[in-house]
């Protein structure tokens, strides 16, 4: 009986893996113009993780061109929300994503959503560290300040306080910063309960910033963009915001559908989700979870 079971989830395994080799085969519904320029590819961390000319975040810029504007960042609609996350690449180019998403550029551009804004990091490996990581302490980042107000140490994550500081025109931002710390690039998250907990914990989050500004984030009802990111800001982004989308959708109306989110999801973050096993943890996850919240019965 084990193995009839072992051999029926080999190929279950190997349906779900064939279903996101048709996904990878589609070719990317957009262009990536800008990302080919040469002179924007300094600010791609890796020279073959693009982003499409049709989502990408422009930040604003004083003649408005895109060789001021760019940087390798997309935004990504949620479950029925439009650009719930922003997708990104880890630190690199003039140190994002905090300079640029939260630098002067950035500011300006979006100064009515970026005002508590929680985001998260996984993985330190591949990213250099933007944010001081002890408590009152402060790094400066070319003009840019970064001082750590509080930290909270949980199992799989801490969540830290973040005020960002505009040296020159002294403009600061409140960032809330979540970072997951156990999940390898090209890999899988060791726990997907820990990875649930950690996404509800942002969500939890994600309430009080908009529950903290009466009738809504001026229009924005579920309040600004979350800025997620990993390394090349597709492999474990894509999985989590696969995730968020899946189980939003599942709590609202009992069903899902991975195959369409990531679907749509490269669609506007070209290339998430980066290997078959990130995708096929997807399932896995969200099973798991269905059980834990007996949507599903554990004996199947
Ligand atoms: N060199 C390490 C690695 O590739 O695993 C990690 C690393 C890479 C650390 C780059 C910092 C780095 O700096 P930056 O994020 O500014 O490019
Ligand atoms: N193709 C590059 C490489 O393999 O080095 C870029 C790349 C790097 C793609 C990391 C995905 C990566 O994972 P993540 O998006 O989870 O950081």
């Amino acid at each position: 009986v084990e193995e009839l079971l072992d051999h029926v989830n080999t190929v279950q395994k190997r349906g779900i893996y064939e279903e996101y080799e048709d996904i990878r085969r589609e070719t990317p519904p957009g262009t990536f113009n800008c990302s080919l320029q040469p002179y924007n590819q300094q600010k791609n961390r890796y020279g073959d993780v693009l982003c499409l000319d049709q989502t990408r975040v422009k930040l604003k810029s004083l003649n408005h061109d895109e060789r001021t504007d760019y940087i390798n960042a997309s935004f990504m609609d949620g479950y029925k929300q439009k650009n719930a996350f922003i997708g990104t690449q880890g630190k690199g180019y003039y140190l994002q994503p905090i300079v640029n998403l939260c630098g002067k550029d950035f500011i300006l551009l979006h100064r009515k959503l970026l005002i508590t804004q929680p985001y998260f990091d996984f993985g330190r490996k591949k990213c250099g560290q933007y944010w001081p990581l002890e408590q009152h302490t402060q790094g400066n980042y070319g003009l840019i300040s970064v001082r750590n107000m509080s930290v909270e140490i949980f199992k799989h994550y801490n969540k830290t306080t973040l005020e960002i500081r505009n040296g020159e025109t002294y403009e600061g931002r409140k960032v809330i910063h979540f970072q997951y710390l156990s999940w390898p690039d090209y890999g899988v998250p060791s726990s997907a309960a820990a990875l649930i907990d950690f996404r509800s914990a942002v969500r939890r989050q994600q309430e009080l910033c908009v529950r903290a500004v009466s009738g809504g984030w001026r229009g924005h009802p579920g309040g600004p963009p979350i800025l997620v990111h990993c390394s090349a800001g597709i492999g474990r982004t894509g999985t989590l915001c696969t995730l968020d989308i899946c189980l939003s959708q599942l709590q609202d109306v009992g069903t899902l559908n991975v195959y369409q989110t990531v679907r749509r999801m490269r669609g506007q973050r070209a290339f998430s989700i980066q290997t078959p096993d990130q995708y096929y943890f997807c399932y896995t996850a969200i099973i798991e979870h269905a059980q834990r919240q007996h949507l599903l019965p554990t004996n199947h």
